[in-house]
């Protein structure tokens, strides 16, 4: 599948607001973009760095992907993002290499893109996304 770069990182906090502060304001970035996705129960907010992305993720109900990440794990990185030219494609490919997918097809993320999930046993441990417009 061959990614082109880091789309983004995503980072679990418990609350957004309070964490832009230390991107802003001690790294200097400026957050471009907040935007709730209703479907994986999070607000996100974004920061741009060369072609990667920092999204951070505040859950919006406990029972969500991120909010049963902060219960377990505590604040920190909660995924990686790589990008893929046909998410699609890209997760068929990943299947039949023996990954186990969380999306057996592309869905809506956030910033409109295409983006899939392959299950952290069996990629060392990382959640990773695929992400891409197609
Ligand atoms: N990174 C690494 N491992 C993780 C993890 C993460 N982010 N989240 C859960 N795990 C691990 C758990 O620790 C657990 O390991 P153990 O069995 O060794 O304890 C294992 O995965 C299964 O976890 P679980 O609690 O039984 O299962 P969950 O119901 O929490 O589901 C996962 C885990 C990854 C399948 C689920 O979080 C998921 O479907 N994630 C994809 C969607 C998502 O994360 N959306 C939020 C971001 C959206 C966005 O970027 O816009």
């Amino acid at each position: 599948m061959k990614p082109t770069h880091i789309e983004h990182i995503g980072i679990a906090v418990k609350n957004l607001e309070e964490s832009i502060k230390y991107y802003e304001e001690v790294l200097g970035l400026s957050c471009y973009a907040v935007e709730e996705v209703k479907d994986q129960k999070v607000k996100t907010a974004f920061f741009q760095i060369g072609q990667t992305k920092i999204e951070l993720l505040e859950s919006t109900d406990p029972e969500g992907p991120v909010g049963k990440f902060i219960e377990k794990k505590g604040e920190g990185v909660h995924h990686l993002a790589f990008a893929v030219v046909d998410v699609n494609k890209a997760l068929q490919e990943a299947e039949t290499k023996g990954i186990l997918l969380i999306d057996k097809t592309a869905r809506k993320g956030a910033e409109g893109l295409n983006i899939g999930f392959l299950h952290p046993k069996s990629t060392g441990g990382v959640l990773t996304e695929l992400c891409g417009k197609k």
